[in-house]
């Protein structure tokens, strides 16, 4: 099969999932056979290629047939109206990532959103929101098919353009990192010591630790993990794909999306800082400068970097995955010669540092507690995790957690594993309050990496209705048991 990308993108993507209309306001037709008007976008969910390499061509499901997913450009407050096509033999689920929409449009099964039936079509109209960087991607319970669910190529950056400018930038360009081929192996090489603060809680060490030990006294190996064999960004492994291309003295506003299944990433670029201008796409009331990028599965950085040292460089991944195709190459004009790599000064990723100086936690009307532990290799190979002592069923899918509608709640999180956990709420976003004990100044997401033996804590406010879920965003915990559905009303 042979089809050109280029052609697709001008016929598919610039054609039907051009600007928003103004004016294309609609009421809502949740489930329409014969749409009778255009949509403002459509998204096609259909098998197709991904050209890593020329020597690496991979098969699996993405939108529009094209990886990542088409940019959906959309404007705080502007309600929208997207036709979503499912061309596969599995009902689908297409999740907006990061927007308060209502649990019938969010994309979750577990909040009761119908699915896009398998060959079928479902029109959806949401107000986008709030404004920034947030992304879309399929929300299924893989388990252990590979093939299914974020494992495949389901994945596309969203932006908000804000009511307001949102400042001065060049250059904008939007970077999706994504792993491919995956396998099942037991034990992972996840980075585990970048994090900041490291301390863990000897309390939640101890509990974690005896479990594992009883859990390998009795014979048990180790739980699966999942890796992969294919790094990319923007579907191209490093040096195969086009390279960002600057001037010099621009400011380069970069937007990374980590589309990973169950990964964490890193980026740096060799001689050049990162001015953080936005995590999740929630702007900072101050710009941090940082040297390396970490993101966890389905967080997102918003940066500039200023082009002040010419030459081809790598934008890449810290690590070995950069060596299987975790970057990409950025050259100034003029420039010539191979790209070039330098590692970064040593750095932690610690969200107080994005944090508001000299901000206070808002008074919380009630505390949850949740305690996550792992169950090692318990169901048929593959580790279990429980909330407060539930694993979630996907038959049952009983709200456990009651929200007051505008009531404001802490959640803290205590981790009973050694695992790093990017834990994810659906259509609100939280403040950061602590990590580890330590302030950390309020800091604006819906993605937090809860650290080893650690305890977090997130406020955010109960202000959207009917169920909302809560999950580890990494592929292989949310599909064995770490979900919980907070219903508000
Ligand atoms: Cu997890």
């Amino acid at each position: 099969m042979t089809w050109a990308r280029r052609d697709f993108l001008k016929a598919g993507a610039l054609g039907a999932l051009g600007a928003v209309a103004p004016g294309c306001r609609r009421e809502a037709t949740p489930i329409s056979n014969e749409p009778e008007r255009s949509a403002d976008y459509t998204i096609r969910i259909a098998p197709g290629l991904v050209e890593l390499a020329p020597d690496r061509i991979v098969a699996t499901t993405l939108y529009n047939r094209q990886f990542p997913g088409p940019l959906v450009r959309l404007k705080e407050g502007r309600p929208v109206t997207i036709d979503l096509y499912n061309d596969t033999d599995t009902p689908e689920q297409l999740h907006w990532h990061g927007q308060a929409v209502p649990s019938d449009v969010d994309g979750a099964a577990e909040e009761g959103t119908p699915h896009i039936p398998a060959h079928g079509h479902r029109r959806i109209t949401f107000t986008p929101g709030p404004s920034g960087l947030r992304f879309y991607h399929t929300h299924l319970v893989a388990g252990a098919d590979l093939r299914a669910g974020q494992y495949g190529g389901q994945v596309g950056p969203v932006y908000i353009e804000p009511a307001h400018d949102p400042g001065a930038y060049d250059r904008e360009v939007f970077l999706t990192l994504k792993e491919f081929e995956p396998a099942f192996s037991r034990g992972g090489d996840m980075p585990m010591d970048f994090l900041a603060p490291a301390k863990g809680d000897p309390t939640l060490q101890r509990q974690g630790e005896s479990a594992m030990h009883a859990s390998l006294a009795k014979g048990a190996p180790h739980g699966y993990e999942v890796g992969y064999q294919a790094f990319s960004i923007n579907g191209r492994m490093l040096g195969h794909g086009e390279p960002i291309r600057v001037k010099s003295g621009e400011r380069v506003l970069l937007h990374v999306v980590n589309g990973s299944a169950t990964e964490i990433r890193s980026l740096a670029l060799p001689g050049h800082t990162f001015k953080v201008v936005a995590l999740d796409g929630n702007s900072l009331a101050t710009p941090v400068d940082v040297p390396v990028i970490w993101l966890g599965t389905g967080e997102r950085v918003s940066a500039i970097v200023e082009t002040t040292r010419p030459g081809v460089w790598i934008l890449g991944d810290v690590g070995d995955d950069r060596h299987n195709g975790m970057g990409i190459v950025f050259e100034y004009a003029g420039a010539k010669g191979k790209p070039a790599w330098a590692a970064p000064p040593p750095f932690k990723w610690d969200y107080a540092r994005f944090g508001r100086p000299g901000w206070t936690p808002a008074r919380v009307d009630d505390t949850i507690e949740m305690t996550v532990t792992k169950d090692n290799a318990a169901l048929d190979g593959f580790n279990q995790w429980r909330i407060n002592g539930t694993a979630f069923s996907m038959e049952k899918k009983e709200p456990t957690f009651a929200l007051r509608r505008g009531a404001r709640y802490r959640l803290r999180l205590r981790n009973a594993t050694d695992d790093i956990h990017p834990v994810h709420l659906h259509r609100q976003s939280f403040e950061i309050i602590s990590v580890a004990g330590r302030p950390a100044g309020g800091v604006v997401k819906d993605v937090a990496m809860l650290g080893g033996y650690q305890v977090m804590e997130l406020d955010f406010t109960a202000n959207a209705p009917g169920l909302s879920l809560f999950h580890c965003h990494q592929q292989v915990h949310m599909d064995f048991g770490f979900m919980a559905l907070l219903a508000c009303r």
